[in-house]
């Protein structure tokens, strides 16, 4: 028994190298890593990417597309048995279907696989039949990303963190309250953790909804199976002078390390880790409309994930890293299609400002980055119109709450991106000169071309940038 299955253990393992050998030579996988924070598009982003990967008339940007090189694309089976596969068809009928919608919220981690065969190009051009690559999709959280900072800070430097950049903010004064009213010396009280805990939590979601990126421990607010566990109930707390065992202070410091140890190593060794291609989706328009803590709190979520892909940045993750590492890296500014194509050099031009300083400050000299404008799926038209005799650059499309069509107009961006970035970085409380909105339109009925899939915005561009140069 113990032997057969020893054995068994050891056939199966050399299968599974064997699998691997033949996959590095003949069968390359890219991983593309794709994530956000909440809201910011990931879910739309790869179902529009897998339709037009399949259906590839609207993706002239792709080189291998426009040379002919793509035969086929199929989906399969995903590698992972444990990660719950991305639900491709369910968001692609949400999407496309007669009554055209947006796909719920997600939250956790998916994956699929999508193969193409490919026609290699150069060299190999003419000697060999097509290839097969696969392109494993790995949807996650952004937020789990931020939880990598944690990893560097013990439980008392992370409480200290936390507690001077929220003082002073609406969305935490009742925690605050209830965090300076507890003496974290005294003796562990089950319901006491638990109450500070939820009233975290709540600052945490309320913050989100406010538009802050800094919103650690990320679980937090995506827990999953993990909800209620010991290891998501915990909070910052105002420093203790030496706190006895058994007291408040030393069970949260414990229960930050079982974060660590348990939820946050194993993201990255398991998910992280592995991925080839990165893009970080972000939802820019509506920080912008937010105001300018929004936007410079974008700036520095920007920072923190880029400091996550920073070779060396961590002792664990160069450990589980063995010198491999993520050789680019999209931030793309998703739902450009609420403005008139006119003004999307000026929104990419913002992204790329924000790069540059988040690559700053990040010391970030790693993975070849970019940033973009893009639509996922395009749910409007462009039109122009003539308002107190100017004419105004609209985007006209189905309102999501009234159903009904209107023109939109986001407002005027800048030509220089410093003048949205420099107020943010000093704390401005609004815009001076200058008013943004938000919309948001419901996908429009298709009726689409044999060939073609869901119409988008330059998500040929960005899957040339992220997978073009290994077909
Ligand atoms: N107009 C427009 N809206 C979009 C586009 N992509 C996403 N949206 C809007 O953004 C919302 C969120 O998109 P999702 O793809 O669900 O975002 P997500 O990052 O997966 O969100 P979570 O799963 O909640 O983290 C959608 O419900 C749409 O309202 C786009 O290309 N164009
Ligand atoms: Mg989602």
């Amino acid at each position: 028994m113990v032997i057969t299955s020893l054995a068994d253990g050891i056939a199966r393992r050399v299968e599974t190298v064997g699998d691997a050998v033949s996959e590095a030579f003949f069968e390359p996988v890219i991983r593309l890593g794709v994530t956000g924070l909440a809201r910011a598009g990931k879910t739309v982003f790869i179902t529009s990417l897998i339709a037009n990967l399949m259906d590839r008339g609207r993706m002239p940007g792709l080189s291998a597309q426009a040379q002919g090189r793509i035969r086929a694309a199929f989906l399969q089976p995903q590698p992972d048995d444990t990660v719950p596969r991305f639900d491709f068809e369910s968001h692609l009928a949400a999407l496309t279907g007669p009554d055209p919608h947006w796909p719920e919220s997600t939250r956790a981690i998916s994956e699929l696989r999508l193969s193409l065969r490919v026609q290699p190009a150069g060299l190999l051009s003419g000697l060999s039949g097509p290839r097969t690559v696969h392109l494993d999709i790995v949807d996650y959280p952004g937020e789990w990303l931020l939880d990598l900072a944690l990893l560097d800070k013990g439980y008392a430097e992370w409480s200290a963190g936390v507690l001077d950049r929220i003082e002073g903010r609406a969305e935490a004064e009742e925690f605050l309250a209830k965090a300076h009213a507890t003496d974290a010396t005294s003796p562990l009280d089950e319901g006491q953790a638990q109450a500070l805990a939820r009233a975290y939590t709540g600052y945490l979601t309320a913050a989100r909804d406010a538009g802050f990126h800094d919103c650690t421990p990320g679980r937090f607010l995506l827990p999953g199976d993990l909800a209620g566990s010991p290891a998501l109930t915990f909070a910052p707390m105002p420093r203790a002078e030496r706190p006895a065992r058994g007291s408040l202070w030393r069970a949260f410091e414990r229960r930050f390390d079982a974060y660590k140890a348990g939820v946050v190593k194993p993201f990255f060794r398991d998910h992280f880790a592995r991925i080839d291609r990165q893009v970080v989706l972000v939802d820019a328009m509506g920080a912008i409309h937010k105001g300018p803590q929004s936007v410079d709190d974008m700036r520095r979520a920007m920072a923190e994930i880029l400091g996550a892909f920073r070779p060396g940045r961590n002792a664990l993750l160069s450990r589980l890293l063995m010198g491999r590492r993520v050789e680019r890296i999209l931030f793309a500014a998703t739902k450009a299609d609420h403005l008139h194509h006119a003004q999307h050099p000026r929104l990419t031009a913002i992204m790329q400002a924000m790069l540059r300083e988040a690559a700053d400050r990040a010391d970030f000299a790693g993975a070849e980055t970019r940033a973009m404008s893009i639509a996922a799926l395009r749910a409007t038209v462009e039109e122009t119109r003539t308002h107190d005799g100017r004419a105004l650059d609209c985007v006209r499309g189905r309102r999501l709450d009234t159903g009904r069509q209107a023109a939109f107009f986001a407002g005027d961006l800048p030509e220089d991106p410093a003048r949205l970035l420099a107020p943010a970085r000093e704390g401005a409380q609004t815009w001076l000169d200058a008013d943004y909105s938000v919309m948001r339109f419901a996908p429009a009925p298709l009726s689409l071309r044999p060939g073609d899939g869901p119409p988008h915005i330059r998500l040929d561009r960005a899957a040339e940038f992220l997978i073009g140069d290994r077909l």
